[in-house]
């Protein structure tokens, strides 16, 4: 299935990999660039030489291509915006914010840029300064989220820049490939199943949320103080939403998730720590390797789409 950006990231697969605080290290991003996808070290909020060293493990996994998420509210952003052009990284998204002041860098260098938006508004400003393509996320996405759903964002992304749109939020399988690509989408951005990935190195009690996780149990925390997170139904979701409802202010409340995306990726406490995950964990069964799911998801999606 050849697009607009199987081309730009020279791709076999129009798959590429969220950039997953936590998550998305160099064995899940070597492992889906190996998988014929496009995978992604996420910056989140480690230090430049934290993810300098991530892209240079990765390397030792893959000769084929990668990119780096920079997640723009890090207090690291300016560090690794200028480390993934020092480590000859081709291709970036960004994620939480408006990566303008470092789109001349970048295209100085070279690198391709994918900022991820959440509103049409974003999405043309980024085209005008430059962005290569966009990742229109939806709010069925884990993690930080806008306030659209992909169904209704991408078609509108679409209409309103002609650079490629990448579609996320709410894919997991090839029907969902199949609905991005006859929104407009050129290609899909997939994070929660990659996450029970065999190669994703997270707690095996993550995982098995994921695993066991209904329709229903994807909470949003944190929409009272204009920085909603999406993640799984738990005791730390139950606490926060009430101290929300009491008013709390933006510091108590972070003060409950400090740290907290860690302990449940790491250490496995899926009651008190951030469980990130898209609406899409309830149709999430097992694990498998990322060839599988990616062989699997678009073997389901071209039969969709009539395209052998
Ligand atoms: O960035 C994400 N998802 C994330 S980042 C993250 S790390 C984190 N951890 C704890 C609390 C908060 C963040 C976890 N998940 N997705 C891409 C995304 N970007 N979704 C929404 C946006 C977005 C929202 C508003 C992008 C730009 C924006 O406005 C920028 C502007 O200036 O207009």
């Amino acid at each position: 299935m050849k697009t607009r950006i199987t081309e730009l990231l020279g791709v076999q697969y129009p798959v590429i990999q969220g950039g997953m605080a936590w998550v998305a290290e160099h064995h899940l991003a070597a492992a889906v660039s190996e998988a014929g996808g496009f995978g992604l070290i996420g910056g989140a909020n480690a230090p430049g030489e934290v993810v300098r060293e991530e892209i240079r493990k990765a390397r030792e996994l893959t000769g084929k291509p990668f990119g780096v998420n920079v997640m723009l509210m890090s207090p690291h952003a300016d560090d690794v915006a200028k480390v993934v052009v020092e480590e000859g990284i081709k291709v970036v998204t960004t994620g939480a914010g408006n990566p303008e002041k470092y789109m001349d860098m970048w295209k100085a260098a070279g690198v391709k840029v994918i900022p991820v938006v959440a509103s049409v508004a974003l999405a043309r400003r980024m085209e005008r300064y430059g962005a290569d393509a966009v990742v229109a996320e939806g709010c069925e996405s884990g993690g930080h989220i806008g306030e659209q759903t992909t169904m209704t964002l991408v078609p509108q992304v679409v209409d309103a820049v002609e650079i490629p749109v990448i579609a996320a939020g709410g894919i997991g399988d090839g029907r969902g490939i199949a609905a991005a690509f006859m929104l407009g989408a050129e290609a899909v951005q997939i994070g929660t199943r990659f996450v029970v990935s065999k190669e994703a190195v997270v707690h095996e009690n993550y995982k098995q949320r994921i695993i066991k996780a209904k329709d229903i149990d994807s909470a949003v925390t944190g929409r009272s103080h204009g920085h909603p997170v999406r993640c799984l139904r738990n005791q730390m979701t139950r606490e926060y939403v009430k101290l929300e409802a009491e008013g709390k202010s933006f510091e108590e409340l972070e003060y409950l998730t400090l740290g907290a995306l860690r302990k449940a990726v790491q250490e496995g406490d899926i009651t008190m720590g951030t469980v990130m995950a898209g609406q899409i964990a309830g149709l999430i069964t097992k694990e498998q390797t990322c060839k599988e799911m990616i062989e699997e998801m678009m073997a389901q999606a071209k039969e969709l789409l009539g395209r052998d």
